[in-house]
């Protein structure tokens, strides 16, 4: 109660009020009207725990790197835990976290579900999580804001391409992200939406090639065992899976980008030359970038102040016409 007066109070003299502020916990505590007596903790004052989820794609390299480089051009002191594609590392990664006292949580959970029981923990700890890149099924109160992608957005944005590279009929299978993901729930579900108006343009199969690319290459064999030719295009959910899927259909014998048309997401460098060389098709931009963003976000976060409870990349799309001219420009 305290806590929502006090808030409220911030909310009106910042001009904040469809802001969130950090949740229950001793910090919040703090909060009181005499600002000029406390101090503002600075980049260097802040101990920093991020739970990755793992390394499995040329996205998630870049993700890493921004995390860490930017950590380290602050000066903030970063524990950083890989926790290998397996949600109770990521668990477990948190948990230390808790132990060690650290100041804030960044983490990026595998799966959408199964979080509460952790996240509570966090929370009577007084530790606020950011979930950055992927989202995680529970109340809004478990964490400060989410820092990422519209994926919906871009299931929607790779189904309006494929309808038009494909003239509205075709036959797509789907290699999908990790299971349970948001960004594969989203994309899968953003991708059906638009083509819900588009009657021939038809899903045949749809499987997951876990974000990566041997899967990925794995998946895609298996499709073409199955439908052969009658496979005219394929929406892969990210970069990495549609690569392996082009290795697979040139070891079908078929042409990838010209038998078989390819839509997919991130815009990896992979994907530019893979455009360049006529392989790929279009790929719908996700930013894995996210590290200067975090680490403001965090610090606002710890200084006591307001943040969105959303703050979403802005993203573009690509297309193999100018691939050649942007890929030096790619920072991933
Ligand atoms: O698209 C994929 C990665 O969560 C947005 O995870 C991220 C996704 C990204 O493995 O390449």
């Amino acid at each position: 109660m305290k806590i929502s007066r006090i808030f409220l109070f911030l909310a009106i003299i910042t001009g904040c009020l469809g802001c969130t502020q950090i949740p229950d916990s001793p910090s919040t505590q703090q909060i009181g009207f005499n600002f000029g007596a406390k101090t503002e903790k600075k980049y260097e004052d802040m101990i920093v725990g991020y739970a990755q989820l793992g390394a499995e794609s040329e996205w998630r390299a870049a993700n890493t790197i921004s995390i860490k480089e930017t950590a380290d051009n602050l000066g903030v002191e970063l524990r950083f835990l890989d926790a290998q594609q397996k949600q109770e590392n990521q668990i477990e990664a948190v948990r230390k976290f808790i132990i060690q006292k650290v100041d804030i949580i960044g983490i990026s959970p595998i799966v959408e579900t199964g979080w509460e029981e952790v996240f509570q923990e966090a929370k009577d700890a007084g530790i606020p999580i950011i979930l950055v890149d992927r989202r995680a099924a529970v109340p809004e109160d478990f964490y400060v804001s989410y820092l990422g992608s519209d994926f919906l957005e871009e299931g929607r944005k790779a189904a309006r391409i494929m309808t038009e590279l494909m003239d509205g009929k075709a036959n797509i299978v789907e290699l999908v992200g990790t299971i349970g993901s948001a960004p594969a729930n989203d994309r899968y579900a953003g991708f059906r939406e638009i083509l819900e108006t588009y009657p021939e343009m038809q899903i045949i199969d749809s499987q997951s090639g876990d974000f990566t690319r041997a899967r990925g290459k794995e998946v895609m064999a298996a499709f073409l065992q199955k439908y052969g030719g009658t496979i005219t295009a394929v929406y892969a959910h990210n970069d990495d899976m549609a690569l392996g899927a082009i290795q697979a259909i040139e070891e079908y014998g078929l042409k990838p980008g010209k038998d078989i048309k390819i839509v997919s997401v991130d815009a990896a460098r992979g994907a530019f030359e893979a455009m360049i060389d006529g392989k790929l098709n279009a790929t719908v931009e996700c930013n894995p970038l996210l590290g200067p963003q975090f680490f403001d976000l965090a610090l606002k976060v710890v200084n006591e102040q307001p943040i969105p409870k959303w703050v979403p990349s802005i993203e573009d799309v690509f297309f193999p016409e100018n691939a050649s001219e942007i890929l030096p420009t790619r920072k991933y």
